[in-house]
């Protein structure tokens, strides 16, 4: 069993319930969500001129590989309505592996850590509240010392 961190977005419909869906479908004999961070409303980030999006992050026990952990991501956000290939653009529901226990995986389909988690206030605020002391298994530093180098992006908890 490995722990890992997945982030939740929506900017699309109602999306609160398209987070909750999420977080139901994903789990299963496979998955157990251990803990859930508070809901954020927030600014988008390298998409401007969008609605603003409700993100959040879960703890997670998985006995899938990451591959494995990916596959079963992608199938629930395409029963919940995700267009494939619209990257950046509003979307019900986008689900990031951020962490998967101290794995470093970099492939053409998938980077764990996530590359730019670093940089996002939308997923380290999150982060911090579920695992403040948790440590970036390549950049070395925890989740506190990240979110306190990144500024402006506005993320308030609701
Ligand atoms: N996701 C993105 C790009 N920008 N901005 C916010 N606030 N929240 C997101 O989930 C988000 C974003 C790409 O997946
Ligand atoms: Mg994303
Ligand atoms: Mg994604």
């Amino acid at each position: 069993m490995k722990t890992a961190y997945l982030s939740f977005g929506s900017n699309l419909g109602d999306r609160r319930k398209n987070l909750e869906a999420a977080l139901e479908m994903l789990a299963g004999p496979r998955l157990r969500v251990l803990r859930v961070s508070s809901y954020y409303e927030t600014e988008p980030v390298e998409c401007t001129g969008q609605p603003y999006f409700l993100n959040a992050v879960a703890e997670v026990e998985t006995s899938l590989f990451p591959m494995m952990l990916l596959a079963l991501v992608e199938r629930v956000e395409k029963k919940l309505g995700r267009r494939a290939k619209m990257t950046k653009g509003a979307r019900t529901i986008d689900i990031d592996i951020l962490l998967y226990g101290k794995f470093v995986v970099e492939c053409a389909k998938l980077i764990i850590p996530h590359a730019r988690m670093a940089e996002r206030r939308f997923v380290l605020a999150p982060m911090v509240e579920l695992a403040p002391d948790l440590r970036h298994p390549a950049l070395k530093k925890t989740m506190r010392e990240l979110l306190a180098g990144v500024k402006g992006q506005v993320v308030k908890r609701v």
